[in-house]
């Protein structure tokens, strides 16, 4: 018995201990992990625990060009699209396997259908022998997104994929294909046209800026402009900064109008401003991300799936949760709380002013957990009015450096 013919008998019979005695196709070993076309160019999905299996579906349709195997679930995606072809459609994506369909180990796909003969209804698929084919269904015209072009009456076929543009003053948020699926229904869409443009937006539409940290002009929604300071870089970058604090030279104790409008230099000490902050955070949560050096020079973040600022009639409130990160959460006490400036004392504190208390301007509560408006030391200092994050180090040391920063929660 030779080795193929080996193989295909132990793929056949499935039995367990094939992988032991079966060596897989060595491309298995030297495709990318963790990246995927997504989902916008599939035109099937099943389970399967088998990403062989995943193949061998594949090699049996025309139109697929490659998969993307999730091992984490066991889903397989046929994909109309390779990264050969088109490799910038590649996105990172955990826990996923990418592979082209003309990398597979076809000869060994061929050679079991060489010995079957299937009829009209069926088709040969590798290991899977006859099944039947594609029944013919279609789509109708794509699902309608809001503020992008419209759509293109149906019927298509099965593989057809469709791009979505956004209306003029849109800009588009995640993957912007759908194909028409087997089962006669366009795979998912997760494809939004928003209205505002921040520095994730930037990064989608001008891929270039990729790595280019530094000072862009975003437009929080058609009428505003405004130059912000985006991160480039860090997690994959997209990163809107809010808040950046470096050094002294910027006074934070400022009033309610002042922190409304925003104030400093995008590129030094700055507070991006509470209406913008509302803008870019109304249509959907963001992520933030809170990078804080101490004196010391140790370095820490904290990371919040959710977060959101209200409008200046709900006193910029605040909703934060999903805290991760290393250096303890010092956000979610200040969860529900309304924005206090030094001539405005929306906090829960019926002493006093907490802003004035812990000279700054925050979500206070009755104080706070954070302060990162505070007051700035040029040392570090154990000090309730400093630019502090407590559970750090169960303290209100004084921060050498602050950023706060957001993006889409969901890319
Ligand atoms: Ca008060």
């Amino acid at each position: 018995m030779t080795f193929l013919s080996l193989y295909v008998v132990c793929v056949l019979a499935f039995i367990p201990k094939c992988r032991s005695l079966c060596s897989k196709p060595e491309i298995i070993n030297t495709s990318p992990q963790g990246f995927s076309l997504g989902i916008g160019h599939t035109f099937k999905t099943f389970p399967t625990p088998s990403v062989f299996a995943c193949m061998e579906m594949c090699i049996s349709y025309p139109m697929c060009r490659s998969i993307d195997f999730n091992r984490e679930i066991g889903e397989c995606r046929l994909q109309v699209k390779s990264s050969v072809t088109d490799p910038g459609l590649l996105v990172s994506t955990p826990n996923t396997f990418h592979m082209d369909k003309e990398h597979f180990p076809q000869t060994l796909m061929d050679n079991v259908c060489q010995t079957l003969s299937c009829d009209n209804k069926t088709m040969c698929k590798g290991y899977s022998g006859c099944v039947p084919v594609l029944d013919g269904k279609t789509c109708g015209s794509p699902p309608s997104v809001p503020n992008a072009e419209a759509n293109p009456a149906g019927p298509f076929p099965v593989g057809h994929t469709h791009n979505y543009t956004c209306n003029v003053h849109f800009y588009p948020l995640h993957e912007s294909y759908t194909t028409c699926q087997e089962n006669g229904k366009w795979s998912n869409v997760v494809f939004r046209c928003q209205e505002e443009m921040d520095c994730f937006a930037i990064l989608k539409i001008h891929s270039n800026t990729s790595g280019q940290d530094g000072v862009y002009t975003i437009h929080p929604n058609k009428a505003t402009g405004r130059n912000v300071f985006c991160d480039m870089t860090t997690d994959g970058g997209g990163w809107t900064v809010i808040q950046n604090r470096v050094d002294g030279s910027t006074d934070f104790y400022r009033t309610w109008n002042e922190y409304k409008e925003g104030f400093g230099d995008p590129s030094y000490n700055y507070w991006i401003g509470n209406d913008v902050l509302h803008l870019l955070t109304k249509n959907e949560p963001k992520k933030l991300r809170v990078e804080l050096q101490r004196f010391s020079g140790e370095r820490g973040y904290a990371e919040y799936s959710t977060f959101a600022v209200g409008d200046e009639s709900s006193k910029y409130q605040l909703t934060v949760s999903g805290f991760e990160g290393n250096i303890g959460d010092s956000l979610l006490y200040h969860n529900g709380m309304k924005f206090s400036t030094r001539d405005q004392d929306n906090d829960k504190y019926s002493g006093g002013s907490c802003s004035q208390v812990s000279h700054g301007a925050w979500w206070y509560k009755g104080c706070h957990y954070s302060n990162l408006n505070g007051k700035y030391m040029d040392t570090a200092t154990n000090d309730y009015k400093s630019n502090s994050w407590y559970y750090w180090k169960n303290n209100y040391e004084s921060l050498q450096i602050t950023r706060m920063m957001i993006r889409p929660a969901n890319i």
